[in-house]
């Protein structure tokens, strides 16, 4: 039987990613509230799904075990797919996390690899293509996201050849050498090739993938054009490889900043730190990816040089929380707290931090004010597919003041020429730049910050999603319906 849905049922566009566009939250009666999590994405969605008549996101609800009904929210249809506690193991942490995640940002760990992970990794990623495929309407679109569900491309594809099928990669793709030691490569790529659109952050990205299909399948490829072999009668398809830098919701973020009670955050949070002359700030999930590790280091150097007084210059570290039964990311957590501590130790003064610490979450306004109260903010990524945070404060600083100090390896540098451009494993140069950033000029502050505005301000997350669904509008023409998953 087809898993197609009857005519005029199912979704013009459905969505689907990792994890639904909200939480669960447990009221005091025990019964469940659904809230929307304020993520990139979803503001993206949202936008796009205003413009469709009927809209889906499938995804996992964030807690191991049953999975509730189908719901409506926000005027689309959310269909829960379950997870149990042995996915969420082998799954996400496992195969997503500990053996996709760091192979594709450079190895800064040591994958690991388990068979049992990509067994998990097939079956949940089956369970997601299941659960989206009878959803999509006659001809619709599907929109898969990230290196989670890389197979649901293909897995959709051969339940329903009638729809459209696009995924957008939100890490970076790396590099054929390093692709190459993954055991079930080439089954990762025929997963994406199921799509018709396979969007990436940067050029050098779209190209890794391109260089890996051609190498690895030794499938034909013209620019960034692929063709892929019909299997028996099938003919062959063609699928488009492409880049599409990811944005922010800039306009939103912008109005933030006129708000008085974000106006009043950002002076509590410079008088809370008693004043300072200069505020440097990080903001990341806690990540090996960030730099977090080297930022601190170049930090404590250049308190130790004298370079910088700590009664006059404070930096903030938000570190999420994130990934915290993964190994790396609790040894991770260790020495980076080991390293705070340490610097707090030796050069704090007394009733004030040198590094004011923060591990934890912090609402979307307190976010802004952080921006706005910050002079430098740090981004030294060892290698991010975009980094949102560049992006954020950028639009938080419409005084265009502020100097963005910006890892080469995180997307963000492609476009955003005007920052103080690093490379996060030379410490001299994160020196170097960060007092060159605290000592810029209002003048140069300006100039740099105006002419960053107009890349995120014309580029933004509404823009992004018009254009990758734009792209699939284009692409190859859907067929008639086929043979059940
Ligand atoms: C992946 C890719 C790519 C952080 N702490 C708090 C908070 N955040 C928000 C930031 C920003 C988002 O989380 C993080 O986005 P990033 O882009 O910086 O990084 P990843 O989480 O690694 O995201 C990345 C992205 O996907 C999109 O494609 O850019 O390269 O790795 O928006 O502001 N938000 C709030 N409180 C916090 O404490 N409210």
């Amino acid at each position: 039987p087809s898993t197609e849905p009857q005519s005029g049922s199912g979704h013009e566009l459905v969505v689907v990613a990792n994890r639904l566009p909200v939480d669960a939250r447990t009221l005091p009666d025990g019964a469940t509230e659904w809230v929307t999590s304020p993520g990139g994405l979803v503001t993206a969605m949202e936008s796009v799904m205003r413009t469709v008549d009927s809209g889906a996101w499938v995804g996992w609800a964030g807690s191991p075990g049953e999975a509730p009904e189908p719901f409506e929210a926000d005027g689309m249809a959310l269909y829960p797919v379950a997870l149990e506690k042995d996915d969420v193991e082998k799954y996400y942490e496992g195969f997503s996390n500990a053996t996709l995640w760091p192979l594709y940002h450079d190895v800064i760990v040591d994958p690991v690899f388990h068979r049992t992970w990509w067994d998990s990794y097939v079956a949940t990623n089956r369970r997601f293509a299941k659960a989206a495929a009878p959803v999509a309407s006659r001809g619709g679109v599907v929109w898969v996201h990230d290196y989670q569900l890389q197979l649901v491309p293909e897995m959709i594809r051969s339940a329903r050849p009638d729809v459209r099928i696009g995924f957008f990669n939100h890490i970076p793709f790396p590099p054929v050498e390093l692709f190459s030691q993954l055991p079930k490569r080439n089954q990762i790529l025929r997963g994406l090739l199921g799509s018709d659109v396979v969007g990436f952050q940067r050029e050098s990205d779209a190209l890794n993938f391109l260089a890996s299909v051609r190498k690895l399948l030794g499938y034909q490829v013209e620019g960034h054009v692929i063709t892929v072999p019909g299997i028996g009668s099938a003919p062959a398809r063609e699928v488009v490889a492409k880049t599409f830098p990811i944005s922010i919701d800039s306009k939103a973020v912008s109005a933030l900043t006129e708000e008085p009670d974000v106006i009043e955050r950002t002076a509590q949070l410079r008088r809370d730190l008693g004043n300072p002359k200069k505020i440097v700030l990080g903001v990341d999930r806690l990540d090996y990816t960030k730099g977090i590790r080297h930022r601190l280091k170049a930090w404590q150097e250049l308190l130790n040089d004298g370079s910088v007084d700590p009664s006059e210059t404070v930096m903030i570290q938000v570190a999420t929380p994130s990934r915290e039964r993964v190994e790396a990311y609790k040894q991770l957590r260790d020495e980076v707290e080991l390293t705070v501590g340490r610097i707090n130790g030796d050069f704090a003064p007394i009733g004030r931090p040198a590094v004011s610490y923060q591990h934890r979450s912090f609402d979307r306004r307190d976010m802004t004010a952080l921006f706005m109260a910050a002079d430098v903010v740090l981004v030294t990524a060892l290698r991010d597919g975009m980094n949102l945070v560049a992006k954020e404060y950028v639009a938080s600083r419409p005084d265009l003041r502020g100097v963005l100090v910006l890892s080469e390896f995180a997307g963000a540098a492609d476009e955003l020429r005007a920052a103080v451009l690093v490379n996060p494993h030379d410490i001299d140069g994160l020196k170097s730049a960060t007092l060159r950033a605290l000592a810029m000029p209002e003048e140069d502050q300006e100039e740099a910050m105006r002419s960053l505005r107009r890349q995120v301000m014309d580029h933004d997350v509404q823009a992004w999603a018009h254009s990758f669904l734009e792209e699939l509008e284009q692409a190859g023409q859907p067929q008639d319906s086929g043979p059940a998953l």
